[in-house]
């Protein structure tokens, strides 16, 4: 069994969490246990799409790598730290030239590779680019990653009056800190959050380890139609808050139904056994 495979088994025995947040009705529900091993060498992934790989359909991933190595991409080298131009970039949903719009302070937003005191850790066994914010050690800082653009692209595409709608959000994150925290906004309204404080507390990881699955988790969000997603934001009170693999999925995408557990299946085969032996009485 590989480091990841434990790592992901690691997660699912503590916790298969669904929270509701924000006070208000929602039918958000966000689990922590389903990330899988990326094949890029940038750590976790969402079970339904890889970064090299791709996946399935109406999946789409955010890698912050070789944005600029496609024509015509509209991907944005503006937040990428210097000497990485060439590499990291906002903007790289597996080869697609759609946007997303980024709006932030520039000096708080990073793209970058590896790990710098003081500055920015790389998320638990990535060796690939990523993002991350940071307050600078001062106030707090926030950006905003706004889908609309891409949502509505999207809905054109697919014509015959047919809404697309965002129903899946999946994100790694990294080095979970205490003052990090994560909004998901429908139209302006906010749907649900998730504040690293929670998060640790559910693991019972410590703030800010680079390495432990504890504080290094590949998140998912699934939304309901009627509170589906459009717009992600993402807070800090310190250095730093960082992500990897953000991956949004369409109301029009697949959604695997899982195989059986083992469990289930014994179940079953109780219950067969149980109805065998009544039949033959
Ligand atoms: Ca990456
Ligand atoms: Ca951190």
């Amino acid at each position: 069994m590989n480091k990841f495979s434990k790592f992901t088994k690691a997660l699912s025995l503590t916790a298969v969490i669904g929270l509701g947040f924000a006070g208000v009705s929602n039918a958000a529900t966000i689990n922590f246990n389903n990330g899988v091993a990326a094949s890029d060498g940038s750590g976790l992934t969402s079970q339904y799409i890889d970064p090299v790989n791709g996946g399935l359909p109406d999946y789409f991933i955010e890698t912050f790598d070789s944005a600029t190595g496609v024509p015509g991409f509209p991907g944005s080298t503006a937040y990428t730290d210097a000497g990485f131009e060439q590499d990291c970039a906002v903007n790289s949903v597996n080869n697609s030239p759609f946007g997303i719009s980024v709006n932030g302070n520039a000096g708080e937003i990073g793209v970058r590779q590896g790990s710098v005191s003081g500055v920015a850790a790389a998320p638990a066994n990535d060796t690939t680019c990523y993002g991350y914010l940071s307050n600078n050690n001062s106030g707090s800082a926030t950006v905003e990653f706004d889908y609309t653009n891409l949502l509505n692209y999207f809905t054109a595409q697919a014509g015959n009056g047919v809404q697309l709608g965002i129903t899946y959000l999946g994100f790694y994150w990294g080095s979970v800190d205490t003052y990090n925290d994560f909004e998901f906004y429908s139209g302006g309204s906010l749907v649900t959050e998730i504040s690293g404080v929670g998060l640790l507390n559910q693991f019972g990881g410590s703030s800010g380890n680079q390495t432990s699955p504890n504080s290094n988790t590949y998140v998912e969000i699934e939304f309901s139609i009627a509170e589906q997603f459009d717009t992600l934001v993402i807070n800090t009170s310190g250095v730093a808050g960082e992500f990897d693999n953000i991956v949004i999925g369409l109301s029009s995408r697949e959604i695997p139904v899982p195989a059986p557990t083992g469990l289930a299946l014994f179940a079953f085969g109780l219950v067969a056994l149980g109805l065998r032996s009544r039949l033959k009485k």
